[in-house]
C-alpha cells in the first residue's frame, strides 16, 4: 500500500510546490543581504560582499550604487558587507545600519550611515561606528541585521570561526561572539541597553547579548504578521538548523551550540550539557547528506504565492533547493521543496508588501518568488479555545491575520487538506458561506454546486463569501469513493446552537467527533464531503 501511496503523494507535491522564480534584477557581484526601507518607495537594496549597496526600483537597478563601503571591507571567504537595516523611521531620519568586516583588522563593525540631501545615495564619510567585534578566525561571522517589532537592532554574531568553537565562546556569556546581540540605537550613545537583555546590568555577561549557543547565524527575520523570531543557524558537519523565539520570548534563549548541533550532541565540552532542559531547540533540521549550509530567509507574508501562505521558506547555499515549512507546535513540521531552486543561494528579502526575493550568488540574479499556474494551496484549521470554534482557510490574507492572532485567540490544529487555488478540470470550486453569530458563527464550506443552491435558498441569511479561489473534487455520489490521488475530507456538525463545522482528513478524528454528538455531512457510506487533491 505505500508503495501504491508514494507516486500519489509526489504528484501533490509536483503541483503544491511549483513555486517559481522570475528574475528582476542581475549583474550583481556576491549579494549577501536584500532590503527594503519601508519607506513608501518601494525600493529593494541588495548589498553585495564587497561593500556595495544597490538600489532595485520598479524592476530595474540603478546605475549608481546607493553606497560603497568597498574601501572600508575586507571581503573574501566569510568576510565582507553583511548585513543592511533600514531605521523603522528611515523615511523620517534617513538612518541606516550595516554589518561588515573591518579591512585593517577583520573586525565585525556595526555602523550607522545617513542619507543627505540627496536621498539616492549615502556618503559613507557619515559613518558612526556603533560596536566592534574582533575576530579571532575569518569564518563564521555571522552578519544579519534586523530591526524587530520593538524598534531594537538585532545582530546575528558567529562564534568566532575555526571549528568546533575552540574558544567555547558562543557558551560565554561574556563575549560577544555566538550570540543573537540586541541594541536600541535610539536609547543611548553610541545606543542603549534593552531593560529586558539578559545580561542588561552587565554582571553575568556582555549587555548587548540577547540569546546565545550559537554557530554561524546566516540569516535572522522576524515573522511580519506574529513578530516571531526566525534564526538559521549553519551548522558544522552534520546538521543545518532553523530557530525559532516567538515574539516577546527569547531572551536568554541558549540554542545549544556548541554542545549541541541541531538536535545532535556534538560531544565537545560545553558549560550546559547536552540536552540540557534550558536549551531551546531547533524546530527543524536537515542533515548533510541533504545540503551543507543553510541560507535563512523569511515567513511569508505577501499574496502572490498562495501556497506559501505563513510557511518559513529557506534554501541551502550548496545544495540550491529552496524548501517551505509549516511548524504547528506538537506536530512535525510540513517541509517541501520548491521547484524553484537555484545555484548558491545567499539571501533572502522580503519586500515593503510581503513578498519574497531570492539573491543567487552563482548567478548574480535577484529574483522574485511567483506562483506556478498549477499550485496548489493549503486550506489550514485554525481553533479558538475562547470561542470554542474551528475555522479552515485558504487564503493568504486570512491565514496572516489568523497567524498574527489579529482577531482573538486563534491557533492552527496542524489539521489541513490541499486544494487548488482555481477552479480546473475535474475538480468543483467551493461555496465558502459565513453563517452569522445569531445563527451559529460558523463556516461551511462545499464543493457541490446543488448544495450550494440549496443553502442559499434555505438560508438567505448566510453571507456567501466568494471567491474564495478553492477547488476540490466531488466523491462518487454513489459509492462516496474519492478519485485516485485525492483524500477523503469528512465534514462534521457539531449539533450545537452554536453551530460549527470541522472539515478533517483524519478517519479517527471524525470517528471520536461522531461519538461525541457530530453529525457527519457527506457523500455515500463514508460520509464523504469532498475530496482534497494529495
Ligand atoms: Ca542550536
Amino acid at each position: 500500500m505505500r508503495a501504491l501511496l508514494a507516486p500519489l503523494l509526489l504528484a501533490w507535491c509536483a503541483t503544491v510546490c511549483a513555486v517559481t522564480t522570475v528574475p528582476v534584477a542581475s549583474g550583481f557581484a556576491a549579494p549577501t543581504d536584500v532590503v527594503a526601507a519601508h519607506d513608501g518607495s518601494g525600493r529593494l537594496f541588495v548589498a553585495e560582499q564587497g561593500g556595495r549597496i544597490w538600489v532595485v526600483a520598479g524592476g530595474v537597478r540603478r546605475a549608481t550604487p546607493f553606497a560603497d563601503l568597498g574601501a572600508l571591507t575586507a571581503a573574501s571567504g566569510e568576510r565582507g558587507l553583511l548585513g543592511v537595516a533600514f531605521h523603522p523611521d528611515f523615511r523620517d531620519n534617513g538612518r541606516l545600519f550595516v554589518d561588515y568586516t573591518r579591512r585593517s583588522d577583520g573586525a565585525t563593525v556595526i555602523a550607522e550611515l545617513r542619507v543627505g540631501s540627496d536621498a539616492s545615495r549615502v556618503d559613507v564619510a557619515t559613518e558612526r561606528v556603533l560596536l566592534v567585534v574582533p575576530q579571532p578566525f575569518e569564518n563564521h561571522n555571522g552578519g544579519a541585521l534586523r530591526f524587530g517589532p520593538d524598534r531594537l537592532l538585532y545582530i546575528g554574531m558567529g562564534d568566532g570561526g575555526s571549528g568546533g568553537d575552540p574558544g567555547n565562546r558562543a557558551q560565554d556569556t561574556h563575549q560577544l561572539l555566538g550570540k543573537i546581540l540586541r541594541i536600541d540605537v535610539d536609547g543611548g550613545e553610541p545606543y542603549g541597553i534593552p531593560a529586558g537583555n539578559p545580561f542588561a546590568d552587565g554582571r553575568d555577561g556582555r549587555a548587548e547579548i540577547f540569546a546565545l549557543g550559537v554557530r554561524n547565524p546566516w540569516r535572522l527575520s522576524f515573522d511580519r504578521a506574529t513578530g516571531d523570531l526566525y534564526i538559521a543557524d549553519v551548522g558544522q558537519d552534520a546538521w543545518e538548523e532553523v530557530d525559532r523565539l516567538p515574539a516577546g520570548t527569547g531572551a536568554g534563549a541558549n540554542l545549544g551550540w556548541r554542545a549541541m548541533e541541531g538536535l545532535h550532541c556534538t560531544g565537545l565540552s560545553s558549560p550546559v550539557p547536552c540536552n540540557a532542559p534550558s536549551l531551546v531547540m531547533p524546530i527543524l533540521e536537515y542533515s548533510h547528506a541533504e545540503g551543507c549550509s543553510i541560507t535563512g530567509g523569511f515567513v511569508y507574508r505577501g499574496t502572490a504565492v498562495p501556497a506559501l501562505a505563513g510557511r518559513y521558506v529557506y534554501a541551502d547555499y550548496c545544495a540550491g533547493f529552496i524548501r517551505s515549512a509549516a511548524v504547528v507546535p506538537g506536530s512535525r513540521p510540513s517541509v517541501r521543496t520548491l521547484a524553484a531552486a537555484g545555484s548558491k543561494i545567499s539571501t533572502f528579502g522580503e519586500d515593503e508588501s510581503g513578498e519574497l526575493y531570492v539573491a543567487d550568488q552563482g548567478s548574480g540574479t535577484l529574483s522574485r518568488l511567483a506562483a506556478a499556474s498549477d499550485d496548489g494551496v493549503d486550506a489550514i484549521e485554525y481553533y479558538d479555545a475562547g470561542l470554542d470554534h474551528y475555522v479552515v482557510t485558504s487564503l493568504a490574507a486570512e491565514i496572516h491575520a489568523l497567524d498574527g492572532h489579529a482577531q482573538q485567540g486563534w491557533q492552527r490544529t496542524g489539521e489541513r487538506f490541499g486544494a487548488y487555488a482555481d477552479a480546473r478540470p475535474g475538480f468543483d470550486p467551493v461555496c465558502r458561506f459565513y453563517i452569522p453569530p445569531a445563527l451559529g458563527d460558523s463556516h461551511f464550506l462545499s464543493a457541490s454546486a446543488a448544495e450550494c443552491a440549496d443553502v442559499r435558498g434555505r438560508f438567505p441569511a448566510f453571507v456567501e463569501e466568494s471567491p474564495t479561489r478553492l477547488a476540490v473534487a466531488l466523491p462518487d455520489v454513489a459509492s462516496g469513493a474519492c478519485p485516485t490521488g485525492t483524500t477523503p475530507v469528512y465534514r462534521i456538525w457539531n449539533a450545537r446552537a452554536d453551530s460549527n463545522h470541522r472539515y478533517v482528513t483524519d478517519p479517527a478524528l471524525r470517528d471520536a467527533m461522531i461519538a461525541r454528538g457530530g453529525i457527519p455531512e457527506g457523500y455515500g457510506p463514508a460520509g464523504v464531503a469532498f475530496c482534497a487533491p494529495g
